[in-house]
């Protein structure tokens, strides 16, 4: 096949002179063609089935052990300019980048065949929408994207309409750590991964496009393109709200973009929109609007269980791919938090020994269509997206942040984003539970300067009249003892509900230095297996160790020069005279 787009039909050709494929494959995005690819693959031993009775069409993937998570050291945004990349990202010049790549991809494509994939970021129909192609040599990376993406003819067509793509180049190479970068260059729509058939580096809609091309796209025109799931929830009274969520990578979004209801509260309704990227536009009404530019789920597998996370439970025993799970004497996947079973065969294949570690990869995932979901909902596919109430912030941290709070504003609401800060886990490469500033959970992915992103934020204080309220939450506080204090999950409801029935101006709430936390009493604890203080210890904040994080942040913010926001430094400010007036009637 070919297309009428010259633009697309160079750029093809010209690829395939530099990487020499033997053959070149355009696809169509068929269930056919999706079949005839596992075929292919399980004859070659890339897939491997599972059984077919318990997790019908469900297949393994075991990576090369040496790539197995996002690699942000060797990722890079190549801007002319180091300053416009900022000190968030790492940054080579895109002469350099060029240099390095082209030899990379120089024959790289040799034996094997070259994969034209065209798919659309959001549904086909919608203004909001943006496309790309992905040229790759992994037939695993084009079964990934045809869960994921609305992929092969019926994007094509929208391009080939269009005239402009995101151009997108990927190969496994050799799978050498050393020879491994993800190169982003901004300027030029484009996008080269060379090394890492994983994930975020390999699928490249999703975290390379939708996220770090999108943002940098997204600044020029005035939108945003977020690390968030979209949730929406009908309370029993009928109010229906729509929520976008901000955690850094395996900090929960996709838990609560599916949670169930607790039993207390099971007259809630709850649909799960998106679960790690919304693409959030200010509309004629004055309200943000968010799509979710995906169409499928790229999730963390362990965790998952009945009780945890039911509707995830069920959505992958069928129709799955699995990456770097363990099996089995039955040959089901496995995985640690599975509650069930037991491992025969680690995520690496060998005979399963606890003194290797974990039976299955800590960010060992699961690929399926959204369409699986038990709580998927059609509005996920409507071109005009859901208007937001509010926008929550979080992260994963053992002190300090309290279960729930309210920013006083939107641009105090900003501040409270940019703070975020969570422990480090394994969904990317090093050490995991080290505390680092992950603002918006948007650290790995901001695709430009953190500063010029916060002015951004900021702007759209005059963008839009009706701002969603700003929160931030944290599902892992911990006890002396390690323990969490929180139940989490499905019991993260009555946070929801505090934080709609404060949009409602409903909730009650008390005044402090950061914001607005709820009294114990002003949420929903019907039913709640938790001790009176630990929910106290929940919803207090410790000034002094707040006070702490605030000339933390103070000086994280200064970092970036001249280009933050003098209104970010205000609000900082602000806080933390506040928090010094609180310690100083306290003491
Ligand atoms: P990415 O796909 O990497 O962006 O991750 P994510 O933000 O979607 O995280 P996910 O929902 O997959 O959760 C990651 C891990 O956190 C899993 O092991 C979950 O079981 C666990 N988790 C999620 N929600 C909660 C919660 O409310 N409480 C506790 N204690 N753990 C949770
Ligand atoms: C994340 O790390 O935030 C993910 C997984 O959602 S990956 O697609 O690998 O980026
Ligand atoms: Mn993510």
């Amino acid at each position: 096949m070919t297309t009428m787009l010259p633009e697309l039909q160079d750029w093809v050709d010209s690829v395939a002179r530099q990487t020499r494929p033997d053959t070149i494959y355009w696809c169509s995005g068929t269930e056919d063609e999706y079949q005839e690819l596992v075929q292919q693959m399980l004859g070659d031993g890339t897939l491997t089935t599972l059984n077919e009775t318990t997790y019908p069409n469900c297949y393994l993937h075991r990576s090369d052990p040496n790539d197995v998570a996002r690699v942000e050291h060797l990722t890079f945004v190549c801007t002319e300019s180091q300053e416009d990349a900022g000190q968030n990202n790492n940054w080579m010049s895109p002469a350099d980048a060029h240099g390095k790549m082209d030899a990379l991809f120089d024959g790289c494509m040799r034996g094997r065949t070259m994969y034209v994939i065209p798919y659309c970021m959001g549904p086909i129909s919608s203004e909001f929408s943006r496309c790309g192609v992905e040229i790759t040599d992994s037939p695993y990376v084009v079964i990934n994207m045809k869960l994921m993406t609305r992929m092969g003819d019926q994007a094509l067509k929208r391009i080939e309409k269009e005239g402009t793509f995101v151009k997108g180049l990927h190969s496994t190479g050799d799978l050498d750590p050393e020879r491994r970068f993800i190169m982003h260059f901004p300027a030029e729509l484009s996008i080269q991964s060379f090394g890492s058939g994983y994930g975020g580096n390999a699928l490249l809609g999703k975290k390379c496009h939708a996220l770090r091309i999108a943002s940098y796209q997204a600044r020029r025109e005035g939108w945003l393109a977020e690390h968030m799931l979209i949730v929406g929830l009908e309370s029993p009274e009928g109010a229906v709200h729509y929520v976008a969520c901000a955690f850094p990578s395996a900090c929960g979004k996709t838990n609560l973009a599916m949670l169930i209801p607790p039993d207390e509260l099971h007259d809630w309704k709850v649909w799960t929109l998106g679960d790690d990227i919304a693409w959030l536009h200010p509309d004629d009404t004055g309200k943000l609007r968010a799509i979710n530019p995906e169409s499928g789920y790229f999730g963390v597998v362990p965790g998952t269980n009945a009780k945890t996370n039911k509707n995830a439970y069920d959505m992958i025993r069928h129709d799955a791919i699995f990456t770097n799970v363990a099996t089995t004497e039955d040959n089901e996947p496995w995985w640690e938090g599975k509650q069930d079973g037991k491992p025969a065969k680690d995520w690496q294949g060998r005979d399963y020994d606890p003194a290797n570690g974990p039976a299955a990869h800590p960010n060992s995932r699961f690929t399926v269509a959204a369409t699986n979901n038990r709580s998927y909902t059609n509005l996920a596919d409507a071109p005009e997206g859901v208007p937001i109430s509010a926008i929550v912030f979080g992260g994963r941290r053992k002190h300090v942040a309290p279960l729930v709070y309210e920013a006083r504003n939107w641009e105090h609401g900003v501040l409270v984003g940019a703070s975020t800060a969570s422990e480090t886990t394994a969904a990317m490469v090093g050490e995991v539970g080290v505390i680092r500033r992950d603002p918006m959970a948007m650290k790995p992915f901001c695709g430009y300067n953190f500063a010029d992103y916060w002015t951004h934020w900021l702007n759209f204080k005059n963008l839009t009249a009706h701002l969603p309220k700003i929160f931030h939450v944290n599902w892992f506080r911990q006890n002396d003892g390690g323990e969490f204090l929180w139940p989490g999950f499905g019991e993260n409801l009555r946070v929801l509900q505090w934080i709609i029935e404060r949009c409602e101006h409903r909730a009650g709430a008390r005044e402090t230095a950061i914001g607005f936390l709820p009294r114990p009493s002003d949420l929903d604890t019907v039913g709640l297996d938790i001790s009176a203080e630990a929910l106290e210890t929940l919803t207090t904040i410790d000034s002094r160790k707040f006070r702490d994080e605030l000339i933390s942040l103070g000086e994280y913010l200064e970092s970036y020069g001249d280009r933050t926001p003098r209104e970010l430094l205000r609000q900082q400010e602000l806080v933390l005279d506040a928090l010094s007036e609180e310690l100083a009637k306290a003491s």
